[in-house]
Order: structure tokens, then sequence, then C-alpha cells
């Protein structure tokens, strides 16, 4: 496994080098809206710790971010009225993944319409 870089976009994002639009912040947590929006109000939850991704992550951070993803598209279902909420991560390039930062999608779906790609 290659080593987590603190220099990734939202490391970058973490170290406020980089702005966002952040939705959500606690101690462990951080949610932004994703620049690349599959639909409208797609939304990143990352921890503030350093996991490439989930392979890599310890198990009290990705359990730490799961509850936390679980609040965020609780509140992200409800304020989008969205119909449904598909959630997405991603492990290493081969798999899609193009930030080296463990995170998950929050992507809100609305009946007739199609996601973005
Ligand atoms: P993934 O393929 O799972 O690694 O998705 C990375 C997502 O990050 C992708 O949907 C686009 C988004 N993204 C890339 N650069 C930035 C950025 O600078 N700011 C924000 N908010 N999102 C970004």
């Amino acid at each position: 496994m290659t080593a987590y870089d603190p220099d990734n976009i939202f490391g970058k994002i973490l170290k406020g080098e980089i702005p966002s639009h952040k939705v959500y912040e606690d101690d462990e947590t951080l949610a932004f809206m994703d620049v690349m929006p599959q639909s409208q109000g797609h939304t990143l939850v990352i921890p503030k710790s350093g996991s490439r991704n989930l392979l890599d992550a310890e198990p009290e951070v990705l359990a730490g971010l799961i509850r936390k993803t679980q609040t965020v598209a609780r509140a992200v279902k409800s304020a989008m009225a969205a119909d449904g909420l598909r959630i997405m991560q991603f492990n290493e390039a081969a798999a899609g993944q193009t930030v080296f930062h463990l995170h998950f999608h929050i992507i809100p779906i609305y009946e007739g319409v199609p996601l973005k790609p």
C-alpha cells in the first residue's frame, strides 16, 4: 500500500490551503460539496486524520467516519428533498479513486433525473 501523502487535494482543504464549501465539521470529520457533482447536493465526507482510503484506515477512524456519513446523509436527504441517496467509496486508481484521502460520496438521487457522468 502506498503511503498517505498529506499534500493531496483533500489534505490541502483540511489545512485551509484550498477553499471548500463546508456543510459539516467536528473534531474528526469534515463534509463539503463536491466540485464535480453527479447530482445536486453531492457531498463528500472525510476524516481529519490521514488515511489513503478504506483499505489502510484505522478501524476506529472508519467507524467514526461511517457514523458521521450517516448523520450528514440524513441531513443532505432532508435538505435536498432527495428521493434516495447513493453512498460511494473508491479504493486505488484502478477502482476510480482520484483523490487519495479516504472519502465517502453522498449522492442524492431524484426520481427521473439521471446522474451526471
Ligand atoms: P474519487 O474518484 O472517489 O477519488 O472522487 C474524488 C472527488 O473529489 C471527485 O468527485 C471530484 C472531487 N474533487 C476533486 N478536486 C476537488 C476539490 O478541489 N474540491 C472539491 N470540493 N472536490 C474536489
